[in-house]
């Protein structure tokens, strides 16, 4: 049996926050970083938990985000407000203009954030659940680098491209999906990868755009989309609104602006949010209520929700605390001492 250790959520933290702290990323950055990563190893999010801290070193490390930057919010009134990352990490630009986006998709009914020169490396859940936790339905999609075959094609070209939509709830956790539009995450194979184990099938191509297995073929060939053309075709969508409709880079130039994928991704994001209450305001109906009622007959199918693993995870966790392999718990004594 591998040896594990617990740690609490609060312990874990705060030892994320202080690795960031110590290689000169600004405090608030650096707890911004460190919640997504530590609230994704909490909800047992392995592909994007603390194994993240290594890519995000590495490209401080590299110089290719600024550890302190200060996010610039340029509101002008409108619909679009619009958020300079600076180059820095996109957390934290994220939570400096998340209020603003909050009053101006309850006062305009639909409100949109841009994200601009961000380094972007975590899971798109942990923005729109903090929206819906405001009573604010939202989309959340960015590019990423191209790792991936568009549908009929064998060579990368589109990104993994993350899209997540979260949708609030009365006294429940809101109902939230984000996946990668490729069939897996690339932090999925590389995990196999570490772990030595293979890839289901179906999930990339080899440099010669045959089929494999194997997770070192796959990150050296193309990843496959989720449900052929119709991943393909939402993965289009993603490299649009949040690459080229935004000016900021889709996912072949992110890849040629760092040349190479061992650094994480620069480009922007784009957050749509959507005050249920101003859309239903003319129909009489409680748009909250309607949704439950959906959300209540796909539970009564016996069917569960997305992100229910996740809140499940999550329970255990705060209850329990977090199970860390010896492998994971050494490298971050290591990530503490170097
Ligand atoms: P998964 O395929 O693991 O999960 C996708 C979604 O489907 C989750 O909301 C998940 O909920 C839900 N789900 C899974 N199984 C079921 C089921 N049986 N019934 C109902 N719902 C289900 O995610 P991916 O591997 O595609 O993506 C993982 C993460 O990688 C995402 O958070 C994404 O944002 C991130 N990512 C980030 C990128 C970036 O550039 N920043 C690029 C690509 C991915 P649950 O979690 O509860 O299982
Ligand atoms: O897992 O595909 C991924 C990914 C790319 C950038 C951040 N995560």
């Amino acid at each position: 049996m591998p040896k594990t250790h617990v740690i609490s959520y609060a312990a874990l933290l705060s030892r994320v926050e202080n690795i960031f702290k110590r290689v000169g990323v600004r405090p608030d950055s650096a707890r911004a970083v460190a919640r997504v990563i530590v609230d994704g190893e909490r909800d047992n999010c392995k592909s994007h938990g603390i194994y993240r801290i290594e890519g995000c070193l590495r490209v401080l490390a590299a110089g290719k985000v600024e550890p302190d930057a200060e996010p610039e919010i340029r509101d002008l009134g409108k619909s679009v407000i619009e958020v300079d990352a600076r180059g820095g990490f996109s957390n934290p630009a994220f939570y400096a203009a998340k209020d603003v986006l909050v009053t101006r998709a309850r006062s305009h009914g639909i409100a949109a954030l841009v994200i601009r020169d961000c380094l972007h490396f975590s899971a798109l859940w942990h923005d729109v659940e903090a929206l819906a936790e405001e009573g604010i339905a939202s989309l959340s999609m960015c590019p990423s680098y191209s790792f991936v075959a568009p549908a009929g094609g064998k060579e990368p070209l589109l990104g993994t491209n993350p899209f997540a939509f979260g949708w609030p709830r009365q006294g429940e956790h809101p109902y939230v999906f984000d996946f990668a539009t490729s069939v897996a995450a690339r932090g999925e194979i590389e995990l196999h990868r570490r772990a030595g184990k293979l890839i289901p099938e179906g999930w990339a191509v080899d440099r010669d755009g045959k089929p494999t297995t194997d997770p070192e073929a796959a990150l050296d060939g193309a990843m496959l989309t989720f449900g052929g053309h119709k991943g393909s075709a939402i993965s289009t969508m993603v490299e649009l609104l949040s690459g080229a409709m935004l000016g900021e880079f889709m996912s072949k130039e992110a890849l040629d602006f760092m040349g190479g994928t061992d650094l994480l991704p620069r480009h922007g994001a784009l957050i749509l949010a959507l005050d249920p209450n101003t859309f239903a305001a003319n129909s009489g109906r409680d748009p909250i209520a309607e949704g439950e009622r959906l959300l209540s007959a796909i539970g009564a199918q016996g069917a569960r929700l997305p992100s229910e693993r996740r809140f499940t995870a999550r329970r255990k966790a705060m209850r329990d605390g977090i199970v860390l392999s010896d492998a994971e718990m050494a490298q971050l004594d290591q990530f503490e001492a170097t």
